[in-house]
Parts: structure tokens; sequence; C-alpha cells
């Protein structure tokens, strides 16, 4: 049964910052081990609304076994909404990534971010990720393997374009990919598909490795117009608060730069799924206004 939350949220829908939370879909049946909440995904809509997030970002793997329908109202029901969809559980899923090995896999990768872009139209969520999706360019043994990615963005921004959805690349540590580490690297991309519905996303886990300065990235992104999301994780990718990662000073940066969107959780579920989600808002309502805090006691 689908439960009905009749409380409204106390705090006026057009804060401009608002917090969401990495969860999977139900076609998503391997451990991805940055998704939060136990529980089926109602039950998981309903502690996300109890535990005052704004929103979820989906964790779709294969969107043909969903019924967008179904979940847009369910997610409408639990009074939240979809702040992005994650292509990041393809891989895991289905061991298909934009520069994959396999040359002959690459168009079925194509087509499911595609798939992803067509199923956030469906749901209403502005933006589909790519993060580790895309794969390394070592995987295709290509030295073209670059180019190849500029005009598969292309291709997909246009379809995003058509759709009135937006694409946001992520930049992500060295140890896990080896094509946009930064987000200069990812405005230099940006420029190169030369399309607006490109942006990035930064997440402060990969920015905390790779960025000289990690707070003033979210500022070159915005001066350019295309920050379009974020995801939270502290240093050692805990819930905020569990490492070194300076959050104060990042929420003051977006307060000054105007950015309004998502700060979405996805990090380690440690010291479990429900707790580290709990940990996250716990922390972060602080820095960012929202309904007070809530414990749960179930
Ligand atoms: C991977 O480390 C990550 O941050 C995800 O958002 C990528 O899909
Ligand atoms: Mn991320």
């Amino acid at each position: 049964m689908v439960s009905h939350h009749q409380n409204q949220k106390k705090y006026p829908d057009d804060n401009p910052l608002k917090i969401s939370l990495a969860i999977l879909t139900p076609d998503v049946t391997v451990e991805i081990p940055v998704a939060l909440l136990n529980g089926t995904f109602d039950e998981r809509l309903g502690r996300a609304f109890r535990l005052g997030y704004d929103g979820v970002e989906l964790m779709v793997a294969r969107p043909a076994e969903l019924n967008a329908a179904e979940i847009s109202l369910q997610i409408k029901q639990h009074a939240l909404k979809v702040s992005a969809i994650s292509s990041g559980a393809v891989y895991k899923m289905d061991k298909l990534s934009l520069l994959c090995a396999d040359q002959t896999e690459r168009p079925k990768a194509v087509a499911r971010l595609l798939e992803l872009v067509d199923f956030a139209a469906l749901v209403g969520a502005p933006l589909v990720t790519i993060g580790s999706f895309r794969g390394k360019l070592a995987w295709t043994g290509n030295e073209d393997a670059y180019n190849y990615f500029v005009e598969v963005l292309k291709l997909t921004c246009a379809h995003a374009v058509k759709q009135g959805v937006l694409l946001a690349i992520e930049p992500l540590n060295r140890y896990e990919t080896d094509v946009i580490h930064t987000v200069s690297e990812a405005l230099t991309l940006i420029n190169q598909v030369g399309s607006p519905a490109l942006g990035v996303l930064i997440d402060t886990f990969h920015a905390n490795i790779e960025e000289a300065q990690p707070v003033e990235s979210f500022r070159k992104a915005k001066q350019a117009n295309r920050l379009f999301h974020i995801h939270l994780g502290d240093s050692n990718r805990l819930p905020p608060g569990q490492g070194h990662f300076d959050f104060v000073a990042m929420v003051a940066v977006l307060q000054e730069i105007g950015y309004s969107g998502y700060l979405s959780a996805e990090l380690l579920p440690q010291p479990d799924p429900d707790r580290a989600a709990a940990m996250t808002i716990q922390v972060m309502r602080k820095l960012v206004p929202g309904p007070d805090f809530v414990e749960e006691n179930e």
C-alpha cells in the first residue's frame, strides 16, 4: 500500500537550495556502493520524506523495466521531487559504459543513455548524470576515443534538448576514470560539445581529491553558467561531518553565487543506509534552511 503524507512541508518550496539523496529504483538488483536507505522503494520514499529530504535522485539501470507513471505517482504521494536520474547503476548492472572495451557494446550504451533521458522527462527529473557510466578512454584502446566521447555527447544533448532534459557531466577522481577529473576539464568538454543542455555535476568527494580549491570550483562552474547539480559526500565518502570537507564554506559560496538546485547525498551507507541518510540531513539542515530534523523511531 502506498502511504500518503498529510503533512505539508513547513518551509517554502522555492527555497533555492534543496536536499535529495540517491536511492535505487526497483530494476536495480545489484549492490551499488553509494545508494542510501533500506526497504522497498515505497518505504525508502516514505523515510526520505520523514527525514526531511526535498527529493530523491533515482539510480536507474533499465528504464524499460520501470513504469514511469507509477513511479512518478509514488514520488508525488510522498511529497517528494526527483532531483536527478543517475546513470551510475547502469555499468554495475549491465557492464555497459559509453567508452567500453567492446566496440559493439558502445551503441547499446548510447541507446541506454537516451532511454534515461526519456525516463527523466517522464518522471519530471531536470537532468541525467554522467559519472562512472562514461567508462575510461583507455578501455577503448583507441587514440580518438576523446573525440568519440564528444560526438556521443553532441548526439545525446540534441535528444535531451528535444525532451527538455539536461545532462550533467561529473568530474571523477583519477582512480575511477581517465577523462574529466576537474571542473576546468568539464568546462572545456562542454565548450567542445557546444550544447546548452550540458553542464557540470560537482561531487564534493571527487572535488576534494582533484580540485586545487574544491570550494572555488563551484564558483568556476557557476560563472560559466553550468553548475547543474551537486553530490554530497565527505572527504572519505562518509556522511557530511565525518571527514574534513568544508561544507560550511561550500554552502556560503553556493548562497553567494546564487546556486539554485539540489545538494544530493551520494555516499557510503555507513554505519547503515538509513543512518547515513539521517546523519547527512541532520548536518546539512543546519546549513540549509528547511524543516526541523525529525529523529526516526521506527
Ligand atoms: C562515482 O564515484 C560517482 O560519484 C557517481 O556519481 C558516478 O556515477
Ligand atoms: Mn557522484
